[in-house]
């Protein structure tokens, strides 16, 4: 029996990265069938019932997962090729991105990459890059001009979560907060 947190990191790993790796497919969408999801999972010897799943997901602290009837996918943070079928948002005037301080030469030269994920991530407050950050060292937060870029055609998602989405950020729409 894994623990929630653990069960959470591989359904991550699943439905963002590696599908096969609980012998599923992701569908239009990204989605994946419940009962395809938990006979895989039993496979992959991580047998869990749909209570502990639907616990899991309501659980997760950055709604990472999106349940729907009798499918579920992760809302964000793809590297397998996959249309979410979200509408073109308009996004807030400024979005925030959180790095860390030996990417900034890059960034600076290069613009916000997706690296191997579809898409840049980028949060509507600072505290949330900040958050994002962390995750690789003191935090770096940079600020991008959301409204110039979408002005200038740049197209933007919002996931369900709150994660705002685009291809790539060149340069000029960068400064550091
Ligand atoms: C950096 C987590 C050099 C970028 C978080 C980041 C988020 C560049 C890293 C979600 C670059 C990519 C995504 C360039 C970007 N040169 N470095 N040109 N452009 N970078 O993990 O945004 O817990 O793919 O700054 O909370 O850090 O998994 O993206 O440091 O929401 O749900 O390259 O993952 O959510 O890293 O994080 P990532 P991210 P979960």
């Amino acid at each position: 029996m894994t623990d929630d947190v653990a069960l959470s990191k591989f359904l991550a790993y699943v439905l963002r990265h590696d599908p096969a790796a609980a012998g599923v497919e992701l569908g239009p969408g990204g989605w994946v069938a419940v009962d395809d999801l938990l006979a895989g999972l039993a496979r992959a010897g991580r047998a869990v019932d749909r209570a502990r799943l639907e616990a899991v997901v309501a659980g997760s602290d950055k709604r990472r997962y999106e349940l729907d009837g009798d499918s579920i996918r992760a809302a964000q943070g793809h590297s397998q090729p996959v249309d979410l079928q979200l509408e073109p948002a308009t996004p807030p005037d400024v979005l925030f991105h959180g790095t860390v301080e030996r990417f900034l030469e890059s960034i600076t030269a290069e613009g916000l990459r997706p690296g191997r994920r579809t898409h840049v991530h980028l949060s509507a407050d600072v505290a949330t890059a900040r958050v994002v950050g962390a995750r690789r060292g003191r935090p770096v937060v940079l600020r991008v001009d959301a409204a110039g870029m979408h002005a200038a055609g740049s197209v933007f998602h919002r996931a369900s979560n709150g994660v705002w989405l685009t291809a790539r950020v060149p340069p000029e729409w960068i400064s550091v907060d």
